[in-house]
């Protein structure tokens, strides 16, 4: 199947930038570069990038009246049938934008629907996807049915949305809240087989900007062979798995969906389960990919997203990724700079044992210390501790049986009668 071609379409507002700011005009070229990947994710190819400056949006089409004449043609000319803006464009803009070029106008974030359309493979994730694209279109719905239709397929009619493309308002609302009850279901479906799981874990979440690394840091970290690939969003779904750190508790590492700049609410709020386990999760490891010029703005969008999903707060560390591909130089700075963040390189192999270190150590902190004497009778709490707990030292004594232990503060009401000498006083 040939690509579709697309028109790229980047304008700055004037209001928004200062004319001679180096960083400023630097952060922006590496939108495009962004958008431009978002566009080749979705399986299009960059057909021209037009880039502009204008005061502020135009109401009626959001980019200048004067300049659709040029537009048209230049499409025309190049034989490129998809116009992609950055921003998010209001449904009249679309609509109009529509009617003047007649050609697919997608905004931002209708092309990471799509891309999450395409990428669904799980029936939560399609379920999740369809919730999204649904709350995007309905908006968009005009009285005649929408003018996407009438362009034929490809980008931003794909996935879940397109069969319901020709039903009404009515219609996409119910099956708006018949996806949130199936979602709903589902989520309460891992609730319990979450509970189900042995109470004793410590669960880490891989969160971070897409394509940042967090799936081929959970592969070298747990030996998995979990979906990689240079492309946004590769990674839909959530996956688990156990993490050999010869620790107690047991530690759980969550590899999830990565977040992007302006990461459409949509996907958020349908995403709110998958984000769930995001959300239960002991401690983060936000992975930043160092490679990016831009790496210290993705840190400020993903502190975005964990806001919004209301985690922001919850303990963390940066895992600043893929140092195999900067300078030492770049890398003596970063460090000084970021004194507590961990320097890594997923795909070498680099700095994964200091990862293993420091979240051992935070799992001690995260437990207490505890010294306790057991009697010889009561074997069904020694199990308990061999189970539950970490045993720093064990001797045997006259009167029972002395135990040093890590435990999680969870199981101190248990233990807190067989506590000896002062320990007992400042435990209570
Ligand atoms: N050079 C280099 N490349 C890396 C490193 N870690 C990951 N990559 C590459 O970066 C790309 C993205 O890696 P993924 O692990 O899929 O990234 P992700 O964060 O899971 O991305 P999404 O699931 O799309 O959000 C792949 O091409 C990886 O091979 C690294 O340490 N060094
Ligand atoms: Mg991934």
């Amino acid at each position: 199947m040939t690509k579709e071609k697309a028109l790229l379409i980047f304008i700055e507002f004037k209001g928004n930038i200062k004319k001679e700011d180096k960083s400023e005009r630097r952060e922006h070229s590496n939108n495009i570069e962004e958008l431009a990947s978002l566009i080749i994710s979705a399986g299009a190819e960059i057909g021209k990038i037009l880039r502009y400056r204008q005061e502020k949006p135009n109401p009626k089409y959001f980019i200048s009246s004067g300049r659709l004449d040029n537009i048209k043609s230049i499409l025309e000319e190049e034989d490129i049938e998809l116009v992609v803006f950055d921003d998010e464009i209001t449904p009249t803009q679309q609509r109009n934008l529509n009617g003047k070029l007649n050609r697919k106008v997608l905004d931002r974030t209708a092309l990471i629907l799509d891309i999450f359309a395409q990428r669904a493979n799980s029936k939560e994730g399609k379920l999740q996807v369809e919730l999204a694209q649904l709350d995007y279109l309905l908006p968009r719905l005009t009285g005649k049915g929408i003018e996407l239709s009438r362009l034929g397929g490809g980008i931003g009619t794909r996935g879940p949305g397109e069969t319901k493309l020709e039903v009404d308002r009515r219609k996409i609302r119910n099956r708006i809240i018949s996806l949130r009850k199936k979602i709903d279901k589902i989520s309460v479906q891992r609730v319990t087989q979450r509970k189900s799981r042995k109470n004793n874990i410590f669960q880490i979440a891989l969160v971070g900007y897409t394509n940042s690394g967090k799936s081929t840091l959970l592969n070298s970290l747990t030996k998995s062979e979990v979906y990689v690939k240079n492309m946004l969003f590769s990674t839909l779904d959530s996956t688990t798995r156990k993490f050999n750190l010869d620790a107690r508790p047991e530690v759980l590492i969550t590899d999830t969906v990565g977040f992007i700049d302006k990461l459409p609410h949509q996907l958020i709020a349908a995403f709110k389960s998958t984000l769930e386990e995001v959300r239960i999760s002991d401690l983060m490891l936000i992975v930043v990919d160092v490679s990016n010029n831009n790496f210290e703005s993705d840190i400020l969008s993903v502190k975005k997203v964990l806001e919004e999903i209301d985690v922001w707060g919850k303990p963390f560390f940066i895992v600043f990724n893929k140092i195999d591909k900067i300078s030492p130089e770049l890398l003596k700075r970063l460090h000084f700079k970021y004194r507590n963040a961990l320097f890594v390189s997923a795909l070498k192999g680099i700095g994964l044992e200091e990862i293993k270190l420091k979240i051992k150590k935070i799992i001690e902190k995260h437990n207490m210390n505890i010294k306790i004497r057991i009697p010889y009778s009561n074997q069904k709490i020694v199990s308990f501790i061999y189970d539950k707990c970490q045993v720093l030292d064990r001797k045997d004594s006259e009167n029972g049986i002395l135990f040093d232990l890590n435990i999680e503060p969870k199981y101190k009401d248990q233990l807190l009668p067989f506590i000896y000498n002062k320990e007992k006083l400042k435990i209570s």
